[in-house]
């Protein structure tokens, strides 16, 4: 406890550093009522955001997964079309119908526009892989990965608000989403999710990010690794910096813990890709849309 305590204040800290005054409890910590966050000092007097309050609930957060896409779609990526980790145009409704496959309100992701080669065309019953040439809402940190460890996905059967009239009972990740308040809105937070083509989504699946040796190219010219050995993923360089700033995010305001070797790649990256102009509009927008952001990430577009 006391080791994770030390390094969440290494983390957090260099973000957060914002020296105040008040009265601190007897493990240094105090509720700051002009934030609504519960927070502690260390030593030197910086402010280490181990939160346990989340602010209130804003009016406009989205009220369900299926909202905060809409949302996202309307109010964030209306004019930005590209998908996050190969930088793939696509369309929010395929108007043209560019499959010929009669609908024209779906997404459609433009591969040749980023040299993108589907690693599996085909599903294993033969058909096409429909998740070739949408895009899905990807959730940058895995809801796994947010709430895996929650009792309520692990034990759903024991939680009477999970079993449904057919005395079946939900997912352990729907139980959670439906009983606890707090991954319910790390799960659908803006900040978080990123269109991604369908087959990417797939196969990254919750796996961690990670440095992959070589540079296997499973989909074409796209940039992405995924070891299925190591359950492991590796992003471009490009959108390194994007990752570990969401990933700074998730710790902070949900308490996520994460390991020390992902700790530090997140660091480097965080690093190594500053944010960039579209980042910085990105988070105005989803500040706009759901009532808070990044505030990482806003900082850094501050300078
Ligand atoms: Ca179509
Ligand atoms: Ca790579
Ligand atoms: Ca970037």
């Amino acid at each position: 406890m006391v080791y994770k305590f030390v390094l969440f204040v290494l983390i957090i800290a260099p973000f957060s550093a914002q020296p105040h005054s008040g009265r601190t409890n007897a493990e240094g910590c105090h509720t700051d009522k002009m934030n609504n966050d519960y927070h502690c000092h260390n030593e030197v007097g910086k402010s280490v955001p181990t939160r346990t309050h989340l602010p209130p609930l804003p009016e406009n957060y989205a009220t369900s997964f299926s909202n905060a896409k809409f949302k996202a779609e309307r109010d964030v990526y209306y004019d930005y079309n590209a998908t996050f980790y190969c930088q793939c145009d696509f369309v929010f409704d395929d108007i043209d119908d560019a499959d010929n496959d009669g609908n024209t309100h779906e997404t459609m992701v433009d591969a040749l526009s980023c040299g993108y080669t589907p690693r599996n065309p085909v599903t294993s019953t033969g058909k096409p892989n429909a998740r070739v040439s949408r895009i899905e809402w990807e959730h940058i940190m895995p809801a796994y990965i947010i709430g895996g460890e929650l009792d309520q996905w692990q034990n759903q059967e024991n939680y009477s608000e999970c079993q449904k009239p057919n005395g079946k009972y939900l997912t352990g990740r729907d139980c959670a989403y439906e009983t606890v308040p707090t991954f319910r809105r790390a799960h659908d937070d803006l900040v978080n999710l990123a269109p991604a083509v369908g087959e990417l989504n797939a196969d990254r699946s919750n796996f961690q990010f990670s440095i992959i040796t070589g540079e296997t190219r499973n989909y074409g010219q796209c940039d992405f690794e995924v070891d299925f050995n190591s359950d492991t993923a590796e992003p471009a360089e490009k959108v390194r910096g994007d990752i570990a700033r969401v990933y700074l995010y998730m710790i902070q305001m949900y308490g996520v813990s994460l390991n020390n070797n992902v700790i530090q790649i997140i660091q480097e990256w965080n690093e190594s890709d500053p944010v960039d102009e579209w980042e910085c509009k990105r988070n105005v927008r989803i500040k706009k849309s759901q009532g808070y952001s990044n505030s990482i990430v806003e900082k850094l577009c501050r300078k």
